[in-house]
């Protein structure tokens, strides 16, 4: 039987047009436009980790009053629990501060796990979970008196897990004090990932009008040889306005528009947004240009935002997965952010090396295991038609303690903040709501009901598994036989699609054995070809997809089943091939070409340079 299920579901047009979201406001991502600038605030950031005995002088001492050099030294970061401190002190252009009909927001791409945030020694904003921006208007506190373009954000973050967060976690103290010294607590977790905190994605400052496009939802159809553009626009700060919507298509040329909150646009002979290597024009992105014009009590102001828009249709039958109403096989991986130095911090060059290995793999999709990716990433993934499983961080749902109605409401909570960040990708066709949780247990059912869609609501299933690995192992033999039932017990029982969302073996590059033994590269290897065999059986059934863990080796916490890591990348940590990359590179490429619509394509046409560059 299958070792653990991950629950899933597909992206359908009309199940988020439909979906009616408790939080308040948008997330748009914070573009550049004619009435919008932005101002990043990468680079250096004043840190200092707090380790008092209760981690809390911070907030007893008030740091976030003063800049933050004068309460202490800052320190090189250890491996830490509880509450570090960030700062960074910014000058603001004159008009941001002294124009008020210029809003002025804060936002943090992600913050793990808990943040509090001072403007100016002002309490603004706190967040729970990590991986998902927040943001708040800070207008008030930077144009209060001609001196106000100085700004100092303190920026206070607790990584603790507890059964209520997510992921869950549990703090445990070692009372033993022949063993521990006194008060020595460990932070316990039930996942398979270094647990990095802190600052992990870009925290920027971005402005609008004071009365501005608050939020853009676009579903796409299609009907005979027109696209259909859903949209749905929600406005700030004035009741009185109009909006005109433009659809303009990769050249820039005007094809649809529109007025007013919601409607739909009409592109005859529209050209629609296929994944890598389905189509030889893949990734086709129209751009919608929404212009308000609203009054405000300080005379008329003008909001731009363009949203590229790739016109596509999802569905599932019984035993498909249909992209623009042809089936799509899912050939690619599961990834971590997660490299050398970088940890889980936003990286431009590893992000681009990394697409130039999927696209050399000829991988078309992955899922974002098991958090949701920087949306820089997303984008990436919509320019370059890598299709994706959005997941959310219910990882390590596993004790019975943490399936509760707090954790509840939070996942709950959070599902929805992935939703409202990433619903617009065309790229994004599978929301994932949890990784293995424990679901055999009695607490986890209501729990499960209620957050996701079980079994038999959901419209994929997404099934896990490691034979010969965490099973029987060494023995290979057995792999088709194990892999055949669970397959089909699996659809005997559901009757849905079935995406082999984990498999694989770890192997440390270099070690060479044979006959192959557990962790050398051929192990990985004919481990990989025993469940191809199988696939490629299943696929032409109702397998619709088979993403390898993982996609490269990545840093774990300390165990004695762990070498420095996760080892089961088919790339190392530093994106170098193990023998498994070649042997999946020839798999993808010949699926692609059995499975393209219309046209063939060869290797060499799709990527130019080494993507060992
Ligand atoms: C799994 C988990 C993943 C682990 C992997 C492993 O089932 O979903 O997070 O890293 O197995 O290597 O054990």
């Amino acid at each position: 039987m299958a070792r653990r299920t991950a629950v899933a579901w597909a992206a359908l047009g009309p199940l988020l047009w439909g979906c009616a979201l408790a939080l308040q406001g948008g997330m748009l991502y914070p573009r550049e436009t004619p009435s919008r600038e932005r101002k990043e605030l990468d680079g250096l950031w004043c840190f200092r980790a707090d380790f008092s005995h209760n981690r809390r002088r911070g907030f007893e001492e008030q740091w976030y009053r003063r800049p933050l050099r004068e309460s202490g030294p800052t320190l090189d970061m250890p491996d830490f629990v509880g509450w570090v401190w960030y700062e960074r002190e910014v000058i603001l252009p004159e008009r941001w501060t002294q124009d008020l009909s210029t809003r002025v927001v804060l936002r943090i791409g992600s913050a793990h796990a808990y943040a509090i945030v001072w403007v100016n020694g002002v309490d603004t904003l706190e967040h729970e979970g990590g991986y998902l921006p927040f943001e708040a208007d800070i207008s008030n506190l930077v144009q209060v008196g001609p001196l106000s373009s100085q700004l100092r954000i303190t920026i206070a973050i607790n990584n603790t897990l507890t059964p209520t967060t997510l992921p869950p976690g549990t703090i445990q103290y070692k009372n033993d004090t022949s063993n521990y010294p006194k008060g020595y607590f460990v932070q316990n977790i039930y996942f398979d990932f270094f647990n990095y905190a802190g600052l992990q994605r870009s925290v920027l400052l971005y402005t609008t009008p004071t009365a501005y496009i608050d939020d853009i939802t676009v579903t796409t159809g299609v009907e005979h040889d027109s696209g259909l553009v859903n949209y749905q626009i929600s406005v700030k700060g004035s009741n009185l306005f109009e909006l005109e919507v433009r659809l303009l298509d990769a050249e820039n040329k005007l094809v649809a528009n529109g007025t007013g909150t919601q409607g739909q646009l009409k592109v005859p002979g529209a050209r629609l947004w296929w994944p890598y290597l389905m189509h030889k024009r893949p990734a086709y992105l129209y751009s919608l240009e929404v212009r308000l014009t609203a009054q405000t009590s300080l005379g008329p102001v003008s909001d731009f935002y363009t949203l590229p828009v790739g016109i596509r249709t999802v569905n599932v039958t019984k035993s498909q997965f249909l992209i623009n109403g042809k089936p799509f096989y899912f050939h690619g991986v599961n990834k971590h952010e997660d490299a050398d130095i970088r940890g889980k911090g936003f990286d431009w060059p590893l992000l681009v090396k990394d697409f130039n290995l999927l696209r050399w793999l000829g991988a078309n999709a992955f899922r974002t295991s098991h958090y949701p990716y920087a949306e820089e990433v997303l984008q990436m993934c919509d320019r370059y038609g890598i299709v994706v499983i959005d997941e959310c961080p219910g990882v390590g749902l596993a004790l019975p303690q943490f399936f509760n109605n707090v954790s509840l409401q939070n996942h709950m909570r959070v599902m929805e903040e992935v939703v409202r960040r990433d619903k617009n990708h065309p790229a994004i066709v599978m929301w994932s709501v949890a990784n293995e949780p424990a679901s055999h247990l009695e607490s986890a059912g209501y729990y499960l009901k209620s957050a996701s869609r079980p079994a038999p609501y959901v419209d994929v299933m997404c099934v896990n598994s490691y034979y010969s690995w965490y099973n029987d192992f060494g023995h290979l033999e057995l792999i088709q036989r194990q892999l055949t039932t669970q397959f089909e017990s699996w659809y005997k029982t559901y009757q849905k699609p079935i995406i082999q969302s984990e498999y694989g073996a770890e192997a440390i590059v270099g070690f060479h054995q044979d006959p192959p033994l557990m962790f050398t590269e051929e192990y990985q290897k004919s481990l990989l070809e025993q469940y191809h065999v199988v696939l490629d059986q299943k696929r032409r059934k109702y397998v619709v997809g088979e993403l390898i863990w993982n996609f490269a080796d990545f840093m774990t916490e300390q165990s004695p089943l762990r070498v420095l890591g996760n080892k089961k990348g088919v790339f190392t940590r530093q994106r170098q091939p193990k023998s498994a990359a070649f042997l999946l590179r020839e798999r993808y490429w010949k699926i692609a070409n059995e499975t393209r619509y219309p046209y063939s394509i060869a290797k060499s046409q799709c990527l130019e340079n080494s993507p060992f560059i």
